[in-house]
C-alpha cells in the first residue's frame, strides 16, 4: 500500500494515525502541496480533485477522500463496528467532521495560520468550529468514545482538526483528546505549515 500524503494535513494525518494503529506496513510519499505537487497531471491522474490523503492499494486500485480510506482500513477491525446501527453512527460522525469540525476548525486554522486571513476574518467560520466542539462536548460527556464502548475510526477522524483547534475545547472534549492520545500505537506526526504554505510563496489549488 502506498499513501500520498501531506504531512501538514489534518486529513492525511487522521489516516496516519490508523495506520499506526493498525501496524500496518505502508509506503508514504510525500506531496508538497505548496510547490505544486497537487497541479500535475501524474497527481491528477491519481486524484482528479487534486487533494491529499490519497491511498493506493496493492492492486493499483485507489481511495480518495480521508474518511473513506480510514472505513477502509478499518473493516473487519475493531476500529469498525459490525452492527448496523454502529456502523450508521460511525457514518454519522464522519459527517459532521467533515462538515461542521473540518470546515469550521480546520479552515479557519489553515487561513489564520498561513495569514491567509485575519481572526475578524475567520470568526463566522470559527462559530461552526465552537458549536461543533460543543455538540461534540455533549456526546462526550457520559461516554469516553463517540460511538459504543470502544475507539472507533470515528475518534480518530475527529481528533485530527480537534487537537490542534485554534480555541478552547470544553473539558469533556479536552479529557477525550487524553484517552485518544494513550491508545496503543498513538504517534503524533502532524507537523506545522511550512513556510511555502503562506500566501504567494507557493502554489496549490488554494
Ligand atoms: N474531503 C477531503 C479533503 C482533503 C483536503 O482538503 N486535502 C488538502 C490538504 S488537507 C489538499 O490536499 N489540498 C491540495 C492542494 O491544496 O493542492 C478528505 O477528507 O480527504
Amino acid at each position: 500500500m502506498r499513501l500520498y500524503d501531506y504531512a501538514a494535513s489534518g486529513n492525511c494525518f487522521k489516516v496516519r494515525l490508523l495506520l499506526g494503529m493498525l501496524d500496518l506496513d505502508c509506503e508514504r510519499v510525500p506531496i508538497d502541496i505548496f510547490a505544486g505537487d497537487t497541479l500535475t497531471c501524474e497527481f491528477a491522474m491519481l486524484n482528479p480533485v487534486r487533494e491529499t490523503p490519497v491511498l493506493e492499494l496493492d492492486s493499483g486500485e485507489r481511495i480518495t477522500q480521508s474518511n473513506a480510506i480510514l472505513w477502509y482500513l478499518a473493516e473487519g477491525t475493531a476500529w469498525l463496528p459490525d452492527t448496523p446501527l454502529g456502523r450508521a453512527q460511525v457514518a454519522q460522525w464522519l459527517s459532521f467532521e467533515q462538515e461542521r469540525v473540518m470546515g469550521g476548525l480546520g479552515g479557519p486554522r489553515f487561513r489564520l495560520l498561513t495569514g491567509r486571513a485575519t481572526a475578524e476574518e475567520v470568526e463566522p467560520r470559527l462559530a461552526t468550529g465552537r458549536e461543533a466542539l460543543a455538540i461534540l462536548g455533549d456526546q462526550l460527556m457520559a461516554r469516553d468514545w463517540v460511538v459504543g464502548a470502544a475507539p472507533s475510526i470515528a475518534d480518530l477522524s475527529l481528533f485530527a482538526y480537534v487537537s490542534v483547534a485554534p480555541v478552547e475545547v470544553p473539558g469533556a472534549v479536552a479529557a477525550w483528546l487524553d484517552r485518544v492520545r494513550a491508545l496503543p500505537g498513538f504517534l503524533d506526526d502532524f507537523v506545522p505549515y511550512p513556510d511555502n504554505a503562506r500566501p504567494g510563496a507557493g502554489s496549490s489549488i488554494y
